[in-house]
């Protein structure tokens, strides 16, 4: 009997709310087209050039712009955008994370996870002399937004890219054809050898782990004298031309 009342209520309530929801959807979708000044300073990255991406760093709504000569993630520089379009000088990468005197420092932006947000792989190594590598004094995935200063993160977290030797070069990567950015990295791990080692995002906590299997797949292993191959196709891959 309560069943029966409870069902023949429900129904005038669903009736109502069908509408109610529409009708709410309408002015969101207005909005969401209106050329607003915000809709346009918060648009998509995109490549200036195949080295230079466009593309809010620092979540204030102005894209910043990201110089990557070479692709190697290792001479780095942002120009902090401003409110009428210009940017702002030159800094390095390396200077403002601090980078002590004969650390090697590399970098790779991307939007890992896919929020909207620009995302930032940074590590700082100093080579060693020998046969043994060094390890990272810094090695971290920290996501977007970054701050001006010093790129610090307030979700940053250690990733392992530094645990397994010195990284030489940090590279956006396609791998796995999924729609999330991956790494390669070029790896001294010591002994002359010399690898193209991987780490593949995971949509809900960005760049993952080292991974024997997915090394093995999308790896390489080389040698000093024979370097492995390095992707220079990342950013293309993900961005489409400013245009
Ligand atoms: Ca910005
Ligand atoms: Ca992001």
């Amino acid at each position: 009997m309560l069943h029966k009342r409870l069902r023949l209520i429900a129904v005038p309530v669903a009736a109502v709310a069908l509408p109610l929801t529409v009708a709410a959807g309408f002015p969101a979708h207005a909005a969401g087209a209106a050329p607003s000044g915000k809709a346009a300073a918060t648009a998509a990255p995109c490549l200036a050039d195949a080295t230079t991406l466009l593309g809010d760093l620092d979540g204030d709504g102005h894209r910043d712009k990201i110089s990557n000569p070479g692709l190697t993630g290792t001479k780095m520089t942002i120009q902090w955008g401003t409110a009428n379009g210009s940017f702002g000088p030159k800094q390095a990468v390396s200077a403002l994370l601090g980078a002590k005197k004969g650390e090697v420092t590399t970098a790779a932006v991307a939007d890992f996870q896919r929020d909207g947000k620009l995302d930032m792989v940074v590590n700082l190594v100093t080579p060693a002399d020998g046969d043994d590598p060094s390890t990272a004094r810094v090695a971290d995935y920290r996501p977007g937004p970054l701050k001006r200063t010093n790129l610090s993160s307030a979700k940053s977290r250690h990733l392992d890219i530094g645990d397994h030797g010195e990284a030489q070069q940090l590279r956006i990567a396609n791998y796995g054809g999924d729609a999330y950015p991956d790494l390669a990295i070029r790896n001294n791990a010591g002994d002359g050898t010399l690898d193209r080692d991987v780490r593949l995002t995971n949509p809900r906590s960005g760049p993952g782990n080292y991974d024997y299997d997915l090394q093995v797949k999308y790896g390489e292993f080389g040698t000093t004298s024979e370097p492995p191959a390095m992707p220079v196709d990342g950013w293309k891959h993900f961005h489409k031309p400013c245009s």
